[in-house]
């Protein structure tokens, strides 16, 4: 029998609502001594009055029972709804816990949903992501996953390797009999096709992980060209020092953008160049070593300086660069379509113009670069290795060096797979997984 745990589930505001969640067997005794009657019918709402132990109130509000296995985590769970209040607060834990329940750790529940078979793996995580989800993109990504788009996927494969797995041992068992060769070469077109679609979902810019924590662009260029009032531009703010020192940025400012739903973490750098200066050299390798691990690059130039070009700055150039053209408004040339075969956005840092058309070119690229369509994506890193697990197995998979050997590899890649749904090796994940949760879910 394990603890009956709960949690304070949500608190909007000091006087708003406050959602408890009771779970485990001393959830029912719990909810009739604090109510003072029988518990109410299964998923109905009862409006009552809630006592602590020497019968005085502590808060009028609304109750709800789920027996067991009728419940978020399959155990008894009783919910309160109450009011938020520090000292309603107070007054109910102090009670609970002379009832005999602990507070819950963050997970918990979810941990015990997925222990009592409500939830697997995916579902799990998915709520994760969704309480932590800040944009419109990442809501429907951890929503579809929730629906168990992820987990479809993901069992219909393992299902499809035990079907070839029951086709190849009965080539085992029969091996003395008869078996028509098409049996066989029915196997291996399966698994061949298996295989070339589980290898498609392992998508090298890994949209649903980048969606999930968020798409890192680093503003690069030379000292002065004007990359930290770029990034206050786009922050709208003063985030960074602006100044006409050349110099002025050393560490990597980051600032966190809702990018027509994308979430966006922009960084500005030092400024490209050999200094003398410990620090800003310093700086410079932590620009390097940002523009080196971003999903995309703004390469800023001078336009005062046009048509010089920055040699440092040219050679961060590659496709996933967009090229800026700062200080339109001191330029005298022309501006250039493109600069090392990029597209060039000429804008004003300082005075903004420009800015909404590169905010809109930025939205576009992120859009084209990482859109995830409805079809469901490995959002996590653990996905990712389980599937590339289960491709190397299949690739090794050749009935005509050994059918004993090649239903092994079946084995292993349906197993690789089970991981991501939790049906096997539950326990070494399980920690993982459920510490970053939040409380009460
Ligand atoms: N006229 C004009 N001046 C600008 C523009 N953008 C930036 N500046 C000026 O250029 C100078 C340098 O700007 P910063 O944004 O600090 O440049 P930076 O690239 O971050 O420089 P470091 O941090 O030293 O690498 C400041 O004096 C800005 O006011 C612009 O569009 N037009
Ligand atoms: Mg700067």
């Amino acid at each position: 029998m394990s603890d009956t745990i709960y949690a304070l589930a949500s608190a909007a505001g000091r006087a708003g609502v406050a959602v408890w969640r009771l779970s485990g067997d001393k959830a029912g005794p719990a909810l009739t001594a604090l109510t003072g009657k029988p518990l109410p019918e299964p998923r109905k709402v009862q409006r009552t009055r809630l006592r602590d132990g020497a019968g005085e109130a502590i808060d009028d509000g609304l109750v709800l029972w789920f027996a067991a296995p009728h419940s978020f985590t399959g155990e008894d769970v009783a919910e309160l709804h109450l009011h938020g209040g520090r000292a309603v607060v107070a007054a109910l834990t102090r009670r609970l816990g002379e009832l005999g329940l602990r507070p819950a750790e963050p997970g918990e529940f979810s941990r015990r949903a997925f222990l009592n078979g409500k939830l697997d793996l995916t579902r799990a995580e998915a709520i994760a992501d969704l309480v932590d989800a800040e944009t419109a993109a990442q809501r429907r990504q951890a929503l579809r996953q929730l629906d168990g788009g992820l987990a479809g996927l993901v069992e219909g494969w393992r299902s499809a390797l035990i079907h070839a797995m029951a086709h190849l041992e009965a080539v085992i068992d029969f091996a003395d009999e008869d078996i028509p060769d098409t049996l066989l070469g029915q196997s291996v077109r399966e698994v061949r096709s298996l295989e070339a679609e589980m290898a498609g979902h392992l998508d090298e810019r890994r949209s649903g992980e980048r969606l999930r924590d968020g798409i890192h662009i680093a503003i690069l260029g030379a000292p002065n060209a004007g990359k930290s009032s770029l990034l206050n531009r786009l922050a709208g703010r003063e985030a960074a020092i602006v100044s006409a020192q050349a110099g002025t940025t050393r560490d990597v400012i980051e600032v966190h953008l809702d990018l027509g739903g994308w979430p966006v973490i922009v960084a500005d750098t030092a400024g490209l160049r050999e200094s003398a200066c410990e620090i800003e050299s310093e700086g410079v390798r932590r620009a390097e070593a940002r523009a080196a691990g971003a999903d995309l690059r703004l390469c800023v130039f001078d336009g005062a300086l046009y048509p010089g070009l920055d040699a440092a700055t040219l050679e961060m150039i590659d496709d996933a660069t967009l090229v800026v053209l700062n200080k339109r408004d001191l330029m005298t040339a022309e501006v250039p379509a493109a600069i090392a075969g990029r597209p060039v956005l000429a804008l004003s840092a300082k005075a903004g113009d420009g800015v909404d058309a590169l905010v809109a070119t930025l939205a576009e690229t992120v859009e084209s670069r990482f859109a995830v369509g409805s079809a469901p994506v490995l959002t996590r890193e653990r996905h990712r290795v389980a599937v590339a697990g289960a491709v190397r197995a299949l690739r090794r998979f050749d009935p005509a060096m050994g059918v004993e050997m090649a239903a092994e590899d079946l084995r292993l890649a349906a197993r690789s797979l089970g991981r991501i749904t939790g049906r096997v090796d539950v326990d070494e994940i399980l920690d993982v997984i459920f510490h970053e949760f939040c409380i009460g879910k």
